[in-house]
């Protein structure tokens, strides 16, 4: 997890959850607090992060998450996810978002220049630590400096180079993760998309300190 001190105010909640949740499983995890890329906007030290974190770990799997993450399930098997998509190479989570049966995009833009909901989303990204997934981010970071700098700098910018000059280059060896990783509008929907199969929810802004407790203690009374 990258967080720097200006979103510390959530960073807090998510990342003791995420650290309670790894200490528990057995996984190791890692907070980096400070930006990475001084010429680039943050949005792209996660990039890099996810670069040298590659580069240093002996993990065979390094799975990225956003600080506005929320991880609400003690099983969720890490290891078990990667095994159930074996044929790729990198899990992302759907750049969508559920409202009662609709699954609608939240990038619409993108939506429509790329004319598919399929998108993926970089706030959760499950990686194999090989050559490929290696390159990948190495690709990633330099072609938001060359060729794709163009939009590089727009929102939802490490995005915007993922889908235009990754993503549909390298479909075959990517996974879109759907429901077990669920954007929700607000906190409020929280309940519901866990009723729904989600592991880890996606919450603009994160959560504060009263609805974390407030999740916290209705998580543990569910189980
Ligand atoms: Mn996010």
């Amino acid at each position: 997890m990258l967080a720097t001190r200006e979103i510390e105010g959530y960073a807090l909640h998510s990342r003791a959850a995420w650290k309670r949740f790894c200490d528990d499983r057995g996984y190791r995890f890692f907070h980096y607090g400070e930006s990475l890329l001084p010429d680039m906007h943050v949005n792209w030290s996660k990039i890099e992060m996810v670069r040298r974190h590659l580069s240093e770990t002996d993990a065979e799997i390094v799975v990225l998450v956003d600080a506005d993450t929320y991880v609400c399930s003690r099983d969720f098997d890490l290891n078990a996810l990667a095994e159930k998509y074996a044929d790729k190479d990198i899990l992302f989570a759907k750049d969508c978002h559920h409202l009662g049966p609709f699954l609608l995009p939240l990038n619409f833009e993108a939506a429509f220049k790329y004319q598919t909901r399929n998108l993926p989303n970089a706030g959760f990204v499950v990686i194999r630590n090989n050559d490929f997934c290696r390159q990948f981010f190495d690709d990633w970071l330099s072609l938001s400096q060359g060729q794709l700098s163009g939009i590089a700098d727009r929102h939802p910018r490490n995005q915007r180079v993922l889908w235009q000059g990754l993503y549909f280059k390298h479909m075959k060896r990517i996974g879109l993760l759907d429901r077990i990783v669920e954007r929700v509008r607000n906190v409020a929907h929280i309940p519901r998309a866990i009723r729904s199969g989600a592991a880890v929810v996606h919450v603009k802004n994160g959560l504060s300190q009263q609805q974390a407790d407030e999740l916290e203690v209705s998580l543990r009374k569910n189980g």
